[in-house]
């Protein structure tokens, strides 16, 4: 078990939204197993806020979660806030309640590959998302594969909204 942090993104191409970009991260933790668990992290900078353009590279060092291993299920989603953001508070707090579906359903399955289980729960993380953003923009979700505990994992593509990010996470 180690902790997930987020190391750092750079904006390739900002979204075609009115003005700078907003990004923040919406991470969704799920330890399988005959009682699973989940958790719904919301990792943002309010320096980030109408700040990040085509070009911009930001290197937070921000920790995501801890008790992480290779068998966790970790999606993560980038968001586009307009306003204020959608996805804290109690906005927050009912994504991860519709997510804790997944200690009753598919994350209590045994002899199921973290593939198949990201297929099962990306529609569901992405549907709870929606339901819960007043105007933010949900850019794109992926799966992280949790491939060491220690050092950098792939590098993610987020495209949307005529964007694209890089992204990397490692575990320490
Ligand atoms: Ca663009
Ligand atoms: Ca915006
Ligand atoms: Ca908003």
């Amino acid at each position: 078990m180690a902790n997930l942090i987020l190391n750092d993104f750079r904006c390739v191409e900002e979204t075609d939204e009115a003005g700078w970009d907003s990004p923040y991260f919406v991470t969704f933790i799920g330890h399988p197993g005959t009682t699973p668990t989940s958790n719904v992290i919301t990792t943002r900078k309010d320096s980030w806020d109408n700040n990040i353009g085509s070009g911009s590279y930001r290197a937070p060092q921000m920790t995501v979660a801890s008790g992480v291993d290779i068998k966790t299920l970790v999606l993560v989603a980038l968001m586009e806030e307009d306003v204020n953001p959608d996805i804290t508070g109690a906005n927050l707090t009912k994504v991860r309640d519709t997510m804790q579906w997944w200690c009753s359903g598919v994350g209590s399955v045994s002899g199921i590959s973290l593939t198949q289980l990201a297929a099962e729960v990306r529609p569901e993380f992405v549907k709870a998302l929606n339901k819960f953003c007043v105007n933010d923009d949900n850019v794109d979700v992926h799966r992280l594969p949790i491939t060491t505990l220690s050092g950098l994992l792939p590098l993610l593509h987020f495209f949307g909204w005529d964007g694209h990010y890089r992204v990397r996470f490692k575990m320490a």
